[in-house]
């Protein structure tokens, strides 16, 4: 008889799962805790549920996940059956400042509601990858998670108001200097200077700049006048830019529009 396994899952529907079975929450999945999870098993593997089934599935999955055989499973025992997505943040190189657009890519994709705002949820699969990014295999406890996740709230959410905002998220994520500080005046600029702005916000060189490309150019020329927006602001921006100088009305930037953005702010 077969039952399925490997489920692949997001970090979020991980733990909302674990702490589904860890209902005493002491750390472990086991008795009676096991015997919900072993009867979900085998209702998704789409079997009738028996006493027979149900004995069949524990010695199945027991012998697939209990490493070391104590008869109860812990957190990364269950990550072998409900296995959380790839960490995003492998995308990213470890122990270097992130350029904007590398920002921007992290906040549309741990805001995955598009709110405008890290939320609690958002924020313990941010934390899942960030804790986990350099051991892959690993998964951490519920309540490390949580303990983390104080601990950043009480550290970062410096307006109180229990999630984090852009520029709440950048004590957390260092940026690079601003791509563009280092030019003087972004009126007298040289066709070389432009075409090294173009090509650093074009990051995946698709001969436009769009999505977390365009929001991240857009932040830097904010952060220029000393502007910290929030998403919102961020987006709001970024409409009327395009509303201003997308040309051909594709939602994205191409090289002359750009140069437009540039002769249009002295
Ligand atoms: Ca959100
Ligand atoms: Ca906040
Ligand atoms: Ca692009
Ligand atoms: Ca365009």
């Amino acid at each position: 008889m077969s039952f399925i396994g490997g489920i692949k899952v997001t970090a979020d529907e991980f733990y909302t799962c674990w702490s589904k079975y860890d209902k005493d929450g002491n750390g472990f999945i086991e008795a009676g805790e096991l015997d919900a999870l072993l009867k979900d098993m085998v209702t998704r593997s789409g079997k009738e549920v028996n006493p027979e089934v149900l004995d069949e599935a524990r010695s199945y999955y027991m012998g697939l996940l209990d490493e070391n055989g104590d008869g109860k499973l812990d957190v990364n025992e269950l990550a072998k059956l409900l296995v959380p997505e790839e960490n995003f943040l492998l995308k990213f190189r470890v122990n270097e400042k992130l350029s904007s657009v590398d920002f921007m890519h992290i906040w549309r994709k741990y805001d995955s509601d598009k709110n405008g705002y890290i939320d609690k949820g958002e924020l313990t699969n941010f934390l899942h990858d960030l804790l986990t990014r350099d051991e892959s295999e690993r998964v951490v406890s519920v309540q490390k998670l949580e303990e983390y996740q104080k601990h950043i709230l009480n550290r970062y959410d410096t307006n109180n108001d229990g999630r984090l905002e852009i520029k709440e998220l950048v004590g957390l994520l260092p940026l690079q200097e601003n791509f563009l500080a280092r030019f003087e005046g972004l009126e007298g600029l040289t066709a070389s200077d432009f075409d090294d702005i173009f090509d650093h916000y074009d990051q995946d060189k698709s001969g436009s700049i769009e999505g977390a490309e365009l929001e991240g150019l857009m932040k830097d020329c904010l952060a220029r006048q000393k502007v910290e927006a929030n998403y919102a602001e961020l987006k709001e921006n970024v409409k009327s830019i395009l509303e201003a100088i997308d040309i051909n009305r594709d939602g994205k930037l191409q090289k002359d529009e750009l140069k437009m953005l540039f002769s249009k702010n002295k």
